[in-house]
Parts: structure tokens; sequence; C-alpha cells
């Protein structure tokens, strides 16, 4: 089972800015990773809420999940909490953004979580959720 995590904001996906996120909804992109995951299972959440998203990852380590993919969309830069609860996870995460964090303003370039990221995807908009649930399944199969 896979968990696919979402951070704050992104269950307004494909409602404003589309030169930066698409105009894909989040929906569309919980079809887009079921469909790329075929046969896994799949948890797809979002929350605006940092504690939930602590919650998901303890859930994640207590089924256990065989790996967790998260865009914690603003508490990537703010939350050592998440960076503690990922800590724990013992297998592999791959941090996913929408858009290249490197290309925007400074504060979206330091990420608190890739030093725990077993890869770290970014700029490839929605699409790169399917990319990502594709690397996570050839991470499992090493
Ligand atoms: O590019 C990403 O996926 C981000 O994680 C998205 C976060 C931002 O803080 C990160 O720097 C990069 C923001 C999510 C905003 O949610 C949206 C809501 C409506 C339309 C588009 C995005």
């Amino acid at each position: 089972m896979l968990y696919i995590l979402n951070g704050p904001n992104l269950n307004r996906l494909g409602t404003r800015e589309p030169e930066i996120y698409g105009s894909t909804t989040l929906a569309e992109v919980e079809q887009l990773c079921r469909r790329a995951a075929g046969d896994i299972a799949v948890e797809f959440r979002q929350t605006n809420a940092e504690s939930q998203l602590i919650d998901w990852i303890h859930e994640a380590i207590d089924r256990p999940a065989a790996g967790i993919v998260i865009n914690p969309a603003a508490f990537t830069f703010t939350s050592i909490a998440v960076l503690d609860a990922l800590k724990m996870f013992p297998r592999p995460i791959i941090e996913l953004h929408i858009s290249n964090i490197h290309r925007r303003e400074p504060i979206y370039h330091r990420s608190l979580v890739s030093p725990v990221a077993t890869a770290v995807i970014a700029g490839l908009g929605p699409e790169g959720y399917g990319i990502a649930v594709q690397a996570m399944l050839m991470l499992l199969r090493k």
C-alpha cells in the first residue's frame, strides 16, 4: 500500500495560478495516481492541518505502508514536526512538488524534508504525481 499525502491549499489545485500549477484538480491527480499504481492500493489524502499530516504519517508507519509520496506544500519549509515524523518511516519516501521550487522565490528554496527523502521530484506539473508513483514502484522492486 502506498500513502500519497498532500499538504495545505492543494485541495484548491486547478482553481488558480494555472501557469505555475496547471489546471488539473486534486481529484484528477488522485485518479492519475491510482492508474499509475495499478494493483497496488493507494491511500490518497489532503489536509490543511499540520497535525493531521503528522497523524497520517504515523498511520503509514503503523500499518505499515510500503512507501510514502508526500507533497507537504508550505509545511515543506516550516515543519520540523513533519520532518521528525518522516524520520520514523523506514521505507522509501518521495518528496514531490508540482512546481520547481528552486525557480521560485527564496522562501521556497530550502526544504526541511529533503534530507529524509529517498528522492525529490519537482517541476513536472501535476503529471509529476504519476511519475512519483512509477518511481516508487521502481524503488520497491529493488
Ligand atoms: O509545487 C508544489 O507542489 C508546492 O509544494 C505547492 C505549495 C508551495 O508552498 C510549495 O512551494 C510548492 C503551495 C500549494 C498551493 O496550492 C495551490 C492551490 C491552488 C492552486 C494551485 C496551488
